[in-house]
């Protein structure tokens, strides 16, 4: 096992990794920002580096600052958390080059699936069901048109390099293709850097449902089922779940010896998440991979019972997943989580200052992952998330009982949180009924504004 670990983020995160780390008994190192020289994940790991001025780019992002405090203090391996560098092929390259174990995947393994159209075809030949549409990278928008006659319309433009919805475009008629081709290549260009498109069928009403799988440095692999993660606003996730109550036993059990195949002959490594699309009769389709320990990984820490941070380190330390798994793989009960963001629950603007009050909620079934504190401040530099709540119970039922006493006795002061939105969703008939699909947000505003006149 390692003697000494970097973790190479800050808030929530960077205190999960290093809770996993204490109860390894490996050694930690944080790193942080100007900004964050009064954060608790500065305080409770063993030794802290400051690396640079608040802004990210000068020092969460500034790779030569990492890898000097890594090479300072000595580590063993770097874990990057989620976001920042966790999915930067050349970091995880540099991170190799001097020496240094990048707890992930391999470069290779995580440049490709950067490259969402590579991903797809590389799925595609590995038998992973994926939606109808272009065989490649488009060159031009009347290739486009070619494609989304064949494949029918509406389909959807999307950035090789894409993710997170930008340059992405929907098209419903062959007459504002070309409008909306340039379009989409342009944003993408400006955002990743590289302009280059490929096309989907388009699903109106998809919901989005994640498997999780760990891998380990033998060829192994194990899905350890699904997360249900259609509440978001923006591209921004609000609520996730484990297990989905559309997913049946066989369709888990289906993706899960399919992903396992397909990943072993990829040569996976570590943790990673599939995402796929659900239409309306239930079908999976594969549309990325994230090569990252995700946000939402505490709901199925809850209903696997396993610790997924602490079998991201065993395995970049070599263990095998024999040695890591329990017996029986078993999904037990259902978890909900609830992203607390430092935002205005309606407006969604970000609400940064300092907290003057912090009571976080307990008791049984509940957890909370969370690096803030009565008096601490939340910087305006970084991600609007301060806290996960969890709940666990025998059935969604308990579980979003819970999470509804729960909310109400998280108490933050000073800042503006989406606490209130969280409770008024789990007070909204159609959610409990579990009925929802990517739209639900925007058909719960609707109902807001109509309730209110
Ligand atoms: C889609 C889709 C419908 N059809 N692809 C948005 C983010 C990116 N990761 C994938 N996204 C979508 N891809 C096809 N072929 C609808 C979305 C989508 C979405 C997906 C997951 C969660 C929330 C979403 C919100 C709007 C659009």
């Amino acid at each position: 096992m390692f003697r000494k670990v970097l973790i190479a983020n800050r808030g929530e995160i960077a205190l999960r990794v290093i809770n996993a780390c204490k109860e390894l008994g490996i050694r930690t190192v944080a790193i942080y920002s100007e900004a964050d020289r009064h954060s608790l994940h500065v305080r409770f790991a063993d030794e802290a580096i400051c690396i640079g001025p608040p802004r990210s780019a000068d020092s969460y992002l500034n790779v030569p600052a990492v890898i000097s405090a890594a090479e300072i203090a000595d580590v063993d391996a770097i874990h990057p958390g989620y976001g920042l560098l966790s999915e930067n092929a050349n970091f995880a390259e540099v991170c190799r080059a001097s020496n240094i174990k990048f707890i992930g995947p391999p470069p290779d393994v995580t440049r490709l699936m950067g490259e969402k159209e590579r991903a797809r075809q590389t799925m595609k030949k590995a038998k992973v069901p994926i939606l109808p549409g272009s065989d490649g990278i488009l060159a031009s928008s009347d290739e486009a048109l070619d494609w989304a006659k064949s494949v029918g319309f509406p389909v959807i433009l999307k950035a090789k390099a894409g993710g997170g919805g930008r340059g992405m475009r929907i098209i419903r008629t062959p007459e504002e293709l070309p409008g909306l081709f340039h379009a989409a290549s342009t944003e993408a260009a400006n955002a990743f850097g590289n302009g280059e498109l490929y096309m989907e069928k388009f699903i109106e009403r998809p919901r989005h449902i994640e498997f999780q799988v760990l891998a380990d440095e033998h060829g192994n692999v194990v899905s350890l089922g699904e997360r249900e993660c259609s509440i978001q606003r923006r591209h921004q996730k609000l609520i996730e779940e484990a297990p989905s109550l559309q997913v049946t036993p066989k369709l888990r059990e289906e993706i899960g010896k399919t992903l396992k195949r397909s990943l072993e002959a990829i040569g996976y490594q570590n943790a990673g998440t599939i995402e796929f699309l659900m239409d309306e009769d239930g079908k999976l389709y594969f549309i990325e991979m994230n090569t990252r320990i995700q946000v939402e990984h505490p709901v199925t820490e809850m209903v696997t019972g396993i610790d997924l941070v602490k079998a991201q380190l065993r395995i970049a330390a070599g263990e095998k997943l024999s040695s890591i798994l329990p017996e029986k793989l078993e999904i037990r009960g259902h978890a909900i989580e609830c992203r607390i963001n430092a935002e205005h629950p309606e407006k969604f603007t970000p609400s940064a200052g300092k907290i003057t009050a912090f009571n976080v909620p307990g008791g049984n079934g509940v957890r909370v992952d969370t690096a803030q504190y009565s008096e601490g401040v939340v910087p305006p530099y970084y991600d609007s998330l301060i806290a996960k709540l969890i709940t666990h119970g025998k059935d969604r039922e308990e579980a979003m009982n819970r999470m509804q006493r729960a909310l109400e006795m998280f108490v933050v002061q000073g800042i503006h949180t989406t606490i209130p939105l969280h409770q008024k969703i789990f007070a909204d008939a159609e959610f409990r009924a579990g009925n929802f699909d990517t739209k639900f947000m925007e058909r719960f505003f609707e109902r807001e504004k109509e309730r209110k006149g």
